[in-house]
């Protein structure tokens, strides 16, 4: 970096503990959270600098070696400065060892012309230096800068009550919110619906035109109008333009004199945004370099926190002081967010939905598994024979597992809340850089209960593809389910934040029914099952109008036992609550100015709010899934319309995504806005979204005044509105998969229908007749039956068919004699498998790719 330093002379600087009276006292604070009360956000440093909050004041670690003072800085960026106005600029310093350091304030950007550069000797006790200067610069692109570089040694600098006093109030921060006309800035599914929001005073209903990338008109409507829009505090019309199914892109919509950003129409819509919101969990990964062949040079980075110094984990992880006496090698996982923070309560559910997106294919009718397969995904297992959706999901069941205590050790068999940074790091942080101590904290109830659940669905998934991990992943989900149930209550401090998330949670009855629930459906014991029934969240109401997150896992227990194939025997009845819930979320949505089947309490949104309107979408795509209505596809598909920049700030949450997507997500490693040289966040990744609290710096000075649904800023400092999350790219990867399945349009089922029935069985094995029965009007010659297995089931032979398993997936084509089923007829055969657990007989039978009744 260069820096042009205008260094004025020493006049109007004072040390000395009593700040100088000024006419500027009074005057507008420029800058944000200089007393450090709120963290360390939204300063920023150099990487050779790190600092974090000690005993309230901001301490930087700064190395030796280099030339120019700045070599090193702290910086707060986006100060306003107006020209001919006068400043109070002052702080508190102390350095470990004497040390002279640059105090400026100056242009963010080159020339990075400086208004004040004060050299400013420091020493051991903490100082306060004022000074006063005259803006010659009018921007909002200013800089304070503490230039902490050039020492031959490493030395230490603290930093408190910085302030810079003058000007104009800071100026109210407008949103950029482009054209007023509405769409998914990505586009629309030919089969799929179609919607669009216009934001408009105009109450008589607003004519528009579908124009194609050449301008041509090529249909024309007349919008609803809504009325007033509580979630933006405007007014809204509705369009709708469904009825129009030809492909292409570059399209856009005009009404009102405004004209939307341009969108595509196509199958393939979402075929992209599947994969990349799957790579979000590679980038992720801890443990492991993240290689330039599978995401290009700028997001490479070695491995982070293997123990290599200056990391001081994750390899051998001693617990907080007084919490254990053991250490854990606690490699691994994904960093949960912007943070490098791993949390087992929010990598259960995060693996739930990437297990759960894999699972749903074995029964879901409009479903194309292969998209999920091996060599789907840019990631090191790909061609391991493994589905890679399995593999990335796998490197988190490794971690999770490694976080259980050790046989032998008090509360053996609980799981370790969470393992992070002793002190919060500042931004930027590269993981292989960071130079805080790791630490265990206590197991709680809750961490050994999304293991169990996580586990025990992971070992039903994994049983055909690798016996032993399965294997492995049972006996640790039943030692942990065992463990919870004897000790219930052990909650994670609200208190336990410092360094990393506190993720507590003090109600775990969800988190008992979840890990009873997919105990159950891996083994279909009774023990389990009795646990599942008589559960209050069994038959209570799991399915919230605000949707579901890491502390409510009921509605994730309930979807798998309405889809996951097993003998429950009110399956009926979990099924019929998705569809009573996805008709109250459609209700919701008719009301909605965006179609969002979403309401919140009290109509405020709160941290991660995106990825509860996505997960309302997975309830609403579930019940598609089990009755073919598509009432509820279309109502599922309007939440992936909303992250996609339909709706009030007409922003793409999703990175890389859309006409104007989120730059400035809140994470460490992508923090282009503080480092030029590292990268914004890759394309597929999801910002948390609107969030009423405005519970970060940035939000708080930005933000007052906010509508709900526009309480967010796309600012790396803005962590309550602007920061990625595991559990929320888990949300919107499930989501962007279902969608991406629906581009293959309406199955043609009506074909076919199969019985599946056991008509023997022995210790560890059965033997199956199938009958695979034409219900159209054509002959079907030369098909192919396939069906995939919900658990550890492994063909050994076929009798009058030739049946192969590859994977969970069993592929059956016919003797030579029965090529051929004419209409009405049927076609049998036999099979003969080995099991253990439990083998709940498939749901799901495709004749030649199509869905059959069964
Ligand atoms: O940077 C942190 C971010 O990754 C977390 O999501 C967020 C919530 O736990 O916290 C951020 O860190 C802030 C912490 O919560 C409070 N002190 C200031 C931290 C940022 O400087
Ligand atoms: O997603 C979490 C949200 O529900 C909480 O309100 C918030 C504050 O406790 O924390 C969120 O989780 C953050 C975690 O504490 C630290 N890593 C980043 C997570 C996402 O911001």
């Amino acid at each position: 970096m260069l820096i042009t330093a205008l260094v004025l002379p020493f006049a109007g600087l004072t040390g000395g503990g009593a700040a100088t009276a000024s006419d500027t006292a009074d005057a507008a604070e420029q800058v944000l959270n200089g007393n450090f009360d709120a963290g360390t956000a939204p300063w920023w440093w150099t990487a050779n600098s790190p600092a974090a909050v000690v005993d309230g004041r901001l301490c930087a670690e700064v190395a030796g070696g280099t030339s120019n003072a700045w070599d090193a800085i702290i910086g707060q960026n986006a100060i306003t400065l107006v020209d001919g106005e006068s400043y109070e600029f002052s702080f508190t310093a102390s350095a470990s060892a004497p040390r002279t350091v640059l105090a400026n304030v100056q242009l963010a950007d080159p020339p990075y012309t400086a208004q004040v550069s004060t050299p400013t000797t420091l020493g051991a006790e903490p100082r306060t230096f004022t000074t006063t200067f005259t803006s010659t610069a009018e921007t909002s692109a200013g800089q304070v800068a503490f230039q902490i570089g050039g020492g031959a040694e490493p030395w230490t600098f603290c930093v408190d009550d910085v302030s810079l006093r003058g000007g104009a109030e800071p100026p109210a921060y407008e949103p950029d919110t482009g054209p007023r006309v509405r769409v998914s800035q990505v586009g629309y599914l030919p089969t799929g619906p179609k919607r669009a929001t216009v934001v408009t005073g105009a109450t008589a209903p607003l004519g528009w035109e579908l124009k194609d990338a050449s301008g041509a008109v090529v249909e024309t409507g007349t919008a609803s109008p809504h009325g007033l829009d509580p979630s933006s505090r405007q007014s809204t019309q509705l369009i709708d333009f469904s009825g129009f199914t030809a492909h292409g892109s570059g399209y856009t919509l005009t009404a009102d004199g405004e004209t939307s950003h341009p969108f595509d129409i196509t199958p393939g819509l979402y075929d992209a945004l599947r994969s990349d919101s799957l790579a979000f969990f590679y980038h992720q990964r801890s443990g492991t370099p993240i290689e330039a062949s599978l995401v290009g040079t700028d997001y490479a980075r070695p491995a982070g926190h293997l123990q290599v110094a200056p990391n001081q984990g994750d390899v051998d992880v001693p617990c907080q002081p007084g919490v254990c006496d053991y250490r854990l090698d606690v490699r691994g996982g994904w960093y949960d967010a912007g943070d490098q923070g791993k949390y087992v309560v929010n990598g259960g559910i995060a693996t739930a939905q990437l297990l759960g997106q894999f699972e749903r294919t074995k029964t879901a009718p409009v479903s194309y598994p292969d998209a999920l397969g091996d060599g789907t995904l840019r990631v090191p297992e790909r061609n391991n024979g493994v589905p890679d959706v399995l593999d990335e999901a796998r490197w988190e069941l490794e971690f999770l597992s490694r976080m259980q205590v050790p046989a032998g050790q008090p509360l053996a068999g609980m799981v370790h809340h969470k393992i992070h940074d002793a002190q919060w790091t500042g931004l930027p942080q590269r993981p292989e850089l960071d130079a805080q101590p790791r630490e265990l904290h206590p197991p709680s109830t809750a961490a050994t209960l999304n293991l169990a659940a996580v586990a025990a669905q992971g070992a039903r998934l994994f049983a055909p593809y690798d016996g032993v991990f399965s294997d492995r992943l049972l006996e640790t989900a039943r030692t942990a389910y065992a463990a919870a149930l004897a000790h219930p209550d052990v909650y994670a401090s609200p208190a336990d934040s410092t360094g990393g998330g506190a993720y507590d949670d003090t109600n775990v009855s969800d988190e008992f029914y979840w890990a009873a629930a997919e105990l159950y459906l891996t083994t279909g014991e009774n023990a389990f099952l009795n646990a599942v029934t008589s559960s209050p969240h069994h038959t209570g109401d799991v399915f919230g109008d605000a949707g579901f997150s890491w502390n409510s896992l009921a509605a994730i227990a309930r979807l798998d036992l309405a889809t996951v194939p097993s003998s429950l025997p009110d399956r009926e009845a979990v099924r019929a609550s998705v569809r009573s819930a996805a008709n109250r979320y459609v209700a919701i949505a008719e009301a909605d100015a965006w179609d969002l089947p979403f309401a919140p309490a009290g109509g405020e949104t709160f941290w991660g709010s995106n990825s509860n309107v996505l997960n309302n979408g997975v309830v609403l795509a579930v019940a598609y899934d089990i009755s073919g209505d598509t009432r509820y596809r279309d109502a599922a598909l309007a939440t992936v319309d909303y992250v996609l920049g339909r709706n009030p700030l007409n922003k793409s949450y999703v990175a890389g995504y859309g006409e104007a997507p989120v730059r400035n997500l809140h994470h460490r490693f992508w923090a282009n806005q503080n480092d030029p040289s590292l990268p914004i966040a890759p394309p597929g990744s999801l910002a948390g979204g609107p969030n009423s609290g405005l519970q970060d710096p940035i939000a708080a000075a930005k933000l007052a005044g906010c509508a709900p649904a526009m309480c967010f800023i796309d600012d790396i400092g803005s962590y309550s509105t602007n920061e990625v999350a595991i559990n929320w790219n888990s949300a919107l990867a499930w989501m962007a998969s279902f969608a991406a399945d629906q581009g293959g349009g309406e199955p043609v089922s009506g074909r076919c229908s199969v019985s599946y029935q056991q008509v023997g069985s022995w210790k560890d094995g059965f033997v199956v007749r199938v009958a695979v029965t034409n219900t159209g009007v054509r002959a079907v010659t030369g098909w192919r039956l396939s069906f995939a297995f919900a658990g550890a089931q492994r063909l050994l032979d076929s009798w009058d068919a030739t049946s192969v398993q590859s994977g969970a997936t069993v592929t059956v084509t016919p003797a030579p004699r029965a090529r051929t089923i004419r209409p009405g007829a049927t076609s049998e055969f036999w099979f003969r498998a080995e099991t253990s657990g439990a083998a709940p007989a498939p749901t799901l039978f495709r004749l030649n790719g199509n869905p059959c009744t069964s």
